[in-house]
């Protein structure tokens, strides 16, 4: 991957989960850009990186770049992909893909035409976990799948006083805790059912009416570790909370709850899926665990461990088992997934990670919730 230099737009939370994740595949990161041209100089000094820019434009111009990580806010992720593409550069955006489903489909398009690589950084694909569930689910050992269930939960909008660019619409869209998490926990439950969403029904609550904007800017989860902020009072709309019934393309049923002012909860997507012959449970604070669950025989606790994990499992594993691998792995892995994809060149070979097709998709699935919430009925997914 000596020739592949890459591009990181954002240098707030995830951004540097990024860079951090490619130095350890070897792949050499060669500028980043950021809002406000003062940070970005410093976070580029913090990572040891020569070349940075106050525009994405800038970047992306910049002709030693090859791929572009989009980390930004969601409302320009849109622009900036499309941008990377007419560049005649690869893309891995951060989820969401876009604002809205017309934004989407036209960079799954665009990213056809062009023969370029495209990936969203639905990055839960890739605990060594999920894969090893999508081999249990889809070679049939559960059985039919009649329940998808579970959540996703956080704390850190807990507060009044939490403030984060994803409560602002313009910046976030019409959806926050859907849009933020809801959308990890649906791609990873249809990766690993292999299920599709036919229809949603959807109830949102708002519990914090007003809240507290801090004066300054405030990057995600960092507002716990801020005092001594000065405040102005923001309405809000975006929901702090929703729960989605789903039906599924097999008949199944399911419900996701997620919210993000769970007292304790510091990132915890799980899910419970049931069928015919037996279940299986994951729980994110404890990701190197999976539940398999029996009625006529005693429940099993598979720790990860290469040694007992499927092929498709196993090539995501980089560490023996009781070395746990944790949230900072999950993007080595999908990079890994991404960066042989390109460096194979077979444009037309099916892709082993989230691609604008899965992010479009994840977007439809949202509209239609979005509806259904604002109307208070099922939708039928476009
Ligand atoms: C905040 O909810 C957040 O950083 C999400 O935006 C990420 O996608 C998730 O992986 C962790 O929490």
């Amino acid at each position: 991957m000596a020739d592949l230099k890459v591009g990181v737009i954002g240098t707030g939370f995830i951004g540097p989960a990024h860079v951090e994740a490619l130095r350890r595949l070897g792949i050499e990161v060669v500028a980043v850009a950021g809002p406000r041209s003062d940070s970005v100089a410093e976070k580029a000094a913090r990572m040891h990186i020569d070349k940075y820019y106050a525009t994405a434009e800038a970047l992306i111009a910049d002709p030693e770049v090859n791929v572009v990580h989009i980390t930004s806010p969601n409302h320009v992720h849109h622009p900036q992909a499309k941008a990377t593409l007419l560049a005649g550069k690869h893309v891995v955006c951060e989820k969401p893909l876009a604002m809205t489903s017309a934004e989407s489909s036209e960079l799954v398009k665009l990213a056809k035409e062009k023969k370029l690589v495209n990936a969203v950084n639905f990055n839960m694909r890739f605990y060594p976990l999920s894969h090893q569930a999508r081999q249990l689910v889809q070679s049939g050992e559960i059985g039919e799948v009649y329940i998808v269930q579970g959540s996703y939960l956080q704390d850190w909008l807990l507060l009044p006083t939490d403030w984060n660019w994803r409560l602002e619409p313009q910046f976030s869209g019409e959806m926050r805790a859907v849009a933020d998490i809801g959308s990890h926990w649906l791609d990873l439950t249809t990766f690993i059912t292999g299920l599709h969403i036919e229809a949603v029904f959807a109830d949102f609550a708002t519990f914090l009416k007003t809240r507290q904007k801090p004066t300054q800017p405030v990057e995600t989860f960092t507002g716990k570790l801020q005092t001594n902020l000065e405040y102005v009072e923001q309405p809000i709309h975006t929901e702090d909370y929703a729960t989605v019934m789903l039906r599924y393309s097999n008949g199944a049923r399911g419900v996701m709850t997620v919210a993000q002012v769970c007292a304790g909860r510091k990132n915890r997507p799980y899910y419970e899926i049931d069928g015919a012959k037996s279940a299986i449970a994951w729980d994110g604070e404890r990701p190197n665990e999976l539940w398999i669950n029996h009625r006529e025989r005693p429940n099993e606790l598979l720790l990860k461990d290469p040694a007992l994990l499927s092929p498709e499992a196993r090539q995501f594993t980089s560490y023996p088992g009781g070395h746990n691998e944790g949230f900072p792995d999950t993007f080595k892995q999908l990079y890994t997934a991404v960066y042989r994809y390109i460096e194979a060149g077979d444009f037309n070979a099916l892709p082993d990670f989230p691609t604008f097709e899965d992010g479009d998709r994840a977007l439809r699935v949202g509209e239609a919730i979005f509806r259904s919430a604002k109307e208070g009925c099922w939708v039928d997914i476009d």
